[in-house]
C-alpha cells in the first residue's frame, strides 16, 4: 500500500495521458511455483521509444520482494521506491535485456489481484493493474510484448500447467517436478498475461472456423465439477459461429482455453486465450443451475470470448479508454443473446439493467462519463456506466448507421488498429469514415456525465393538418457538463390509430407515406418534427426500442400507457409503458392518495394474461412492477417503509384479483415434455414462477401448499428456487422446512449454497438483518471468498432496502462492520459494497446520520485502501 499522510491521493487524469519512454518488445517469464512463495524471473526486451523525451527506465510493482535487478547479465543499479511502487533502472542502453527476480506470495495473497490461490489451484488475475503484482513491468496497456513463459513446479500437486498462447514443450524436472512452456505470438499488454496451475479435470471438444482451421477448446475445472461444463461449451461453441457470421471475425490460435475458479473478483476474464472464469460462470446442470445461469453463462462465455477481437487484437491505449473493449463487448454479447433467444425480451432486460443498476450510478456521487476523466482507483471503474452504458452508446452508432454501416466501420476499425492499443475516438473515426458520416457530435456522449433527459410534446396544427412533435433535450447539473451543448440523440417515433393500429410515420412535404418507425436523429437543443396525415388523435410511442439512453418526459395518460402496454408494435415500448402506469399508481400510494389508477392496471395485466401463451417470456417481463430501490431512486427523502407499504398491497391486489387466471396459467404452463434449457422452455417456467409468486402475494388460501408441491416436485433449479423464495419470502407454511431441505441437498455446491444465502439476505423484513448476522457464521460462508459476499452481504446491502434500512441503523453497522474487515482482505470486493451508502443525504435526519456515521468510521480507517477510500471521500463531500 503507498504511503499516504491526511492527502486525499491525487487521481490519475484523461488528459494527461504520455506515450511510454520506454517499449517491451519480448519478455520471457519463468515461474517456479509455490503456494506459499513462487520466484518469478523475468527478462524483458526494452527499447527506448525516440518520440518522447529521454527518461531512466521505470518500472511498476507492488509488494514484490526484489532479488535481482541485471542489465544485459551484469548487476544493475536501481532505485526502488516503496512510496510509489516504482523501480527505477538506472543506464540503460537504447536496446537491453533487462533481468528482474522477485518473489511472491500467492497464498497470502486475498485481494485476487495478481497471483493468488483458489482451492488447492495457483492462478492469476492481471487486468487491470495486477501484473505488477508479479513482477517488475511497465504495467500499462499501451506496452505490448510478446510473451513466453515457462512455469516449474511440483507434478502431484500441479499437474496442470497453463498459460497463454501455444504449449512448446513439457519435461520433467527433478524432485517430483515438472514443467512446461508457452508461447503467445500476439503482441499484448500484461493485463491480458495468465497462469493457471492446478489438479484440473479436462473437458475437450473442437471447433473448425469457417477457413477451415481446427481449434482445441479445452474447458478445466474441479474434477468433481467435470459434468458441468458442456453448457459452456455449447455457447462458446455458438460464440465463434457467430463471430464469424455477424462480423467476419474468426479465431486466431490453436486453442482456446477456459478455467472455472470459485475465487474470482469479477465475472470473468478475457486472457489471450486463457480464460478465467468464475464458477458461477461456467458450471451448470439441470438441478443447480437456474435457466437465468443458463442464459447468464451462454452471455458470459460469448462476452471473454468476442474479447479477442474487441479487446485482445486491438486493445486500449489507457485505462480512461476502457469503454472501447467493453462497452463494445457487451454491445456484441447483447446482440448475439438476442439472436440466440428474444430479441424484444432482451432489450427490455438489459435497458430494465441499466435503468436499476446506471441510472443510480449517473445520479450519484461517483458518477462518470463512460469514458473517466479522472480516477484514484481504476478498479471503481469497472462500472455500469463504463460497461452498460458504455453498450447503449455503441448501440447509437448501429442506430444512427445501419447494420451495415455498422459493419463496414468494425471492418475499418480492425483494418486500421489490428495490433494497436487506440482509443475511443480511433472507434468513432473508423465508424464516420466507413459511412462518410459526420460523427464530431457524437464525440460529446465520451463527456457528458449523468442521464441526460429528452422532454417531449405534442400538439395538433388544425390549419397545416400536420402534428407535431417537439423534442427538447437537457443535461443534468454537473461541472463537466457546462462546455458540452447539445448531444446528437437518436430518438425512434411511432403513432398508433384509434384501434392501436401502426400508422405510417411521414414527414410534412415527403411524398410516400413513411415507415411505421421513423428514426429522427435530435443535434439541437430543441427541435419540432411536423407529420402530415396523422389524425389529431394519433397516440405517440417515442424512444421505442430505447434508441437513446436518456430519461424521456412526456405526459401519457393512464388510459394511453394502457393501450401503448397492451399493443404497440414495439416490445420494449410496451414494458416501459406499463412500468410508467405502474409507478404512476405506486407513486399515488405511496403519497396516501385513494385516487389512483390501480383498475387500468389490473385490466392491463389481464390482458397480458390472457394473451400470453404466445410470448410468456415477454408477458413475464410485463408483469413485473420496479423494485423498492427503483421506485426509491427518484424520491428525496426516501420513505423505504411507505415504498415497500405501496408495492405489497399493490402486488396483493393484483394477486387477488387474478387469482383465477393466475391459477390457469399456472396449469396450462405446466410442463409437457423432456426438460430443456432453450428459451420456449424456459420462458413458459418464467411465467408460471410469476403467477406462483403472485398468488402468494394475494394471499392465496392455498398458495403455502401450492409452493411446497412445487418445491418437492421439481426436477430443476428454476422451479425449485422459485418455489423456495416463494415460501421464504412470503413466510409461508413450509418455509422452514424448505430451508433446511435445501441447505441438507446442496451443503456441499458452494454455487447453490450462495443461492440459500442470496434468498435469505433478501426477505423484505427487518429480521433479515439478524439472520445475515447468523448466516455469516455459517459452516458454508467465507469472507474471503467474493461470491459468498455478494451473495450474503452484497444482496443484503443493494437488494434488501427495507433491511438495510432498518430504523434502528442494524443493517449499516452490520455492512459497516463487514466493510472494515474486507478493506483488509479485498478492497476491490469492499469498493463495491461500500457504494450501498452513497445516497445517504436522501434518508431521513437519523437514517442519514447513522449511514453517514458508518463512512466516516471508515473515511478515518488507518492504511485504509484506495479502493473504499475513493467510494468513501466522494460520498462525503
Ligand atoms: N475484463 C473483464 C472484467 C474484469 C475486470 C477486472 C477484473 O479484475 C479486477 C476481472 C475481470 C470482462 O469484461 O469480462
Ligand atoms: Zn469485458
Amino acid at each position: 500500500m503507498s504511503a499516504r499522510g491526511d492527502q486525499p491521493r491525487t487521481p490519475v487524469l484523461r488528459q494527461e495521458y504520455r506515450p511510454p519512454a520506454w517499449w517491451v518488445d519480448h519478455v520471457e517469464l519463468e515461474f517456479d511455483l509455490d503456494a506459499t512463495e513462487t520466484r518469478v524471473t523475468s527478462r524483458m526486451s526494452v527499447r527506448r521509444n525516440p518520440e518522447v523525451d529521454a527518461e531512466p527506465l521505470t518500472l511498476s510493482g507492488a509488494g514484490l520482494e526484489t532479488k535481482r535487478v541485471e542489465i544485459d547479465g551484469e548487476p544493475a543499479k536501481f532505485d526502488e521506491r516503496g512510496a510509489d511502487e516504482t523501480l527505477v533502472v538506472e543506464g540503460v542502453p537504447e536496446r537491453a535485456e533487462v533481468t528482474t527476480e522477485v518473489v511472491v506470495h500467492p497464498e497470502r495473497n486475498t485481494a485476487l489481484e495478481g497471483l493468488y490461490k483458489s482451492g488447492a489451484m495457483l492462478l492469476t488475475q492481471c487486468e487491470a493493474e495486477g501484473f505488477r503484482k508479479i513482477t517488475w513491468f511497465p504495467d500499462r496497456p499501451d506496452v505490448m510484448a510478446t510473451y513466453r513463459v515457462r512455469l516449474a513446479g511440483d507434478r502431484e500437486r500441479f499437474p496442470v500447467l497453463l498459460s497463454n498462447g501455444n504449449c512448446m514443450e513439457t519435461g520433467e524436472l527433478d524432485d517430483g517436478r515438472h514443467f512446461a512452456v508457452w508461447n503467445d505470438p500476439f503482441p499484448k499488454p500484461s493485463y491480458l498475461f495468465a497462469i493457471v496451475a492446478g489438479e484440473l479435470s479436462e473437458l475437450a471438444d473442437t471447433f473448425t472456423t469457417r477457413s477451415g482451421r481446427e481449434v482445441a477448446l479445452k474447458f478445466y475445472s474441479e474434477p468433481e465439477n467435470i459434468g458441468q461444463l458442456d453448457h459452456a461449451m455449447e455457447s462458446l461453441k455458438k460464440s465463434m459461429a457467430w463471430d464469424e457470421e455477424r462480423f467476419g471475425l474468426e479465431y486466431d490460435l490453436d486453442v482456446f482455453h477456459v478455467v472455472a475458479t470459485h475465487d474470482f473478483n469479477m465475472g470473468a476474464m478475457e486472457n489471450k486465450s486463457l480464460n478465467i472464469f468464475n464458477a458461477r460462470y461456467v458450471l451448470a446442470d439441470r438441478e443447480t443451475a437456474t435457466d437465468a445461469d443458463y442464459e447468464a453463462i451462454e452471455s458470459v462465455i460469448a462476452h471473454e470470448y468476442f474479447h479477442n477481437w474487441t479487446g485482445n487484437r486491438v486493445t486500449c491505449r489507457d485505462w480512461f479508454q476502457l469503454t472501447l473493449k467493453e462497452g463494445l463487448t457487451v454491445f456484441r454479447d447483447q446482440e448475439f443473446t438476442a439472436d440466440m433467444r428474444s430479441p424484444g425480451v432482451k432489450r427490455i432486460q438489459d435497458v430494465s439493467d441499466l435503468m436499476a443498476r446506471q441510472f443510480p450510478e449517473d445520479a450519484g456521487p461517483m458518477a462518470h462519463p463512460v469514458r473517466p476523466e479522472r480516477y484514484v482507483e481504476i478498479n471503481n471503474f469497472y462500472t455500469a456506466t463504463v460497461y452498460e452504458k458504455g453498450a447503449q452508446v455503441v448501440r447509437m452508432y448501429e442506430t444512427l448507421l445501419g447494420r451495415d454501416g455498422f459493419r463496414r466501420g468494425m471492418d475499418l476499425y480492425f483494418e486500421r488498429h489490428d495490433g494497436q492499443a487506440v482509443t475511443c475516438d480511433d472507434f468513432r473515426r473508423a465508424m464516420a469514415d466507413a459511412n462518410d458520416a459526420d460523427l464530431e457530435q457524437f464525440e460529446r456522449w465520451y463527456r457528458q456525465v449523468g442521464t441526460p433527459t429528452v422532454e417531449a410534446s405534442t400538439r395538433y396544427d388544425e390549419s397545416a393538418g400536420e402534428l407535431v412533435l417537439e423534442l427538447a433535450q437537457r443535461l443534468p447539473e454537473h461541472p463537466d457538463n457546462r462546455n458540452i451543448g447539445a448531444l446528437m440523440i437518436p430518438v425512434k417515433v411511432g403513432f398508433l390509430d384509434t384501434d392501436n393500429r401502426p400508422l405510417p410515420v411521414t414527414l410534412s412535404g415527403e411524398s410516400e407515406a413513411g415507415p411505421e418507425t421513423r428514426l429522427l436523429v435530435l443535434t439541437d437543443e430543441k427541435a419540432e418534427y411536423r407529420f402530415r396525415d396523422l389524425p389529431a388523435d394519433a397516440l405517440p410511442s417515442l424512444l421505442r426500442d430505447y434508441s437513446a439512453p436518456v430519461k424521456l418526459d412526456y405526459d401519457w395518460s393512464s388510459r394511453d400507457l394502457a393501450r401503448l402496454a397492451g399493443f404497440d408494435s414495439d416490445p420494449f415500448s410496451r414494458w416501459r409503458a406499463m412500468r410508467r402506469l405502474s409507478e404512476r399508481v405506486l407513486g399515488d400510494l405511496i403519497e396516501g392518495r385513494d385516487e389512483h389508477d390501480a383498475e387500468l392496471l389490473i385490466e392491463a395485466w389481464a390482458a397480458v394474461l390472457d394473451g400470453s401463451g404466445e410470448d410468456p417470456a415477454l408477458a413475464a417481463e410485463l408483469l413485473s412492477l420496479p423494485s423498492v430501490g427503483e421506485l426509491a431512486q427518484d424520491r428525496d427523502p426516501v420513505d423505504i417503509e411507505a415504498i415497500h407499504a405501496a408495492r405489497v398491497e399493490l402486488l396483493g391486489l393484483l394477486g387477488r384479483r387474478l387469482e383465477n387466471a393466475l391459477r390457469e396459467r399456472f396449469d396450462t404452463l405446466a410442463p409437457t415434455g423432456e426438460w430443456s434449457s432453450e428459451g420456449p422452455d424456459a420462458a413458459r417456467r418464467r411465467l408460471r414462477n410469476v403467477a406462483l409468486g403472485l398468488l402468494a402475494s394475494g394471499g392465496c388460501d392455498d398458495a403455502a401448499e401450492w409452493a411446497s408441491k412445487h418445491y418437492d416436485g421439481a426436477d430443476n433449479m428454476t422451479d425449485r428456487l422459485a418455489a423456495f423464495r416463494t415460501l421464504v419470502h412470503h413466510e409461508l407454511e413450509g418455509a422452514q422446512d424448505a430451508l433446511a431441505d435445501f441447505e441438507q441437498r446442496f451443503a456441499d455446491d458452494q454455487l447453490v449454497m450462495d443461492k440459500w444465502f442470496a434468498v435469505q439476505a433478501t426477505r423484505s423484513d427487518e429480521r433479515a438483518v439478524d439472520d445475515v448476522r447468523r448466516l455469516m457464521d455459517h459452516a458454508a460462508f467465507r469472507l474471503n471468498n467474493p461470491n459468498k459476499v455478494r451473495s450474503l452481504i452484497g444482496a443484503f446491502a443493494m437488494m434488501n432496502p427495507v433491511a438495510f434500512h432498518r430504523a434502528d441503523g442494524a443493517g449499516y453497522k452490520l455492512v459497516g462492520e463487514v466493510l472494515d474487515k474486507l478493506d483488509d482482505i479485498n478492497p476491490q470486493v469492499g469498493a463495491r459494497l461500500a457504494t450501498s451508502f452513497n445516497r445517504w443525504r436522501a434518508y431521513d435526519d437519523k437514517r442519514s446520520a447513522m449511514m453517514k456515521e458508518q463512512l466516516q468510521k471508515l473515511a478515518a480507517k488507518k492504511g485504509l485502501s484506495p479502493d473504499i477510500e475513493e467510494i468513501v471521500t466522494a460520498a462525503l463531500k
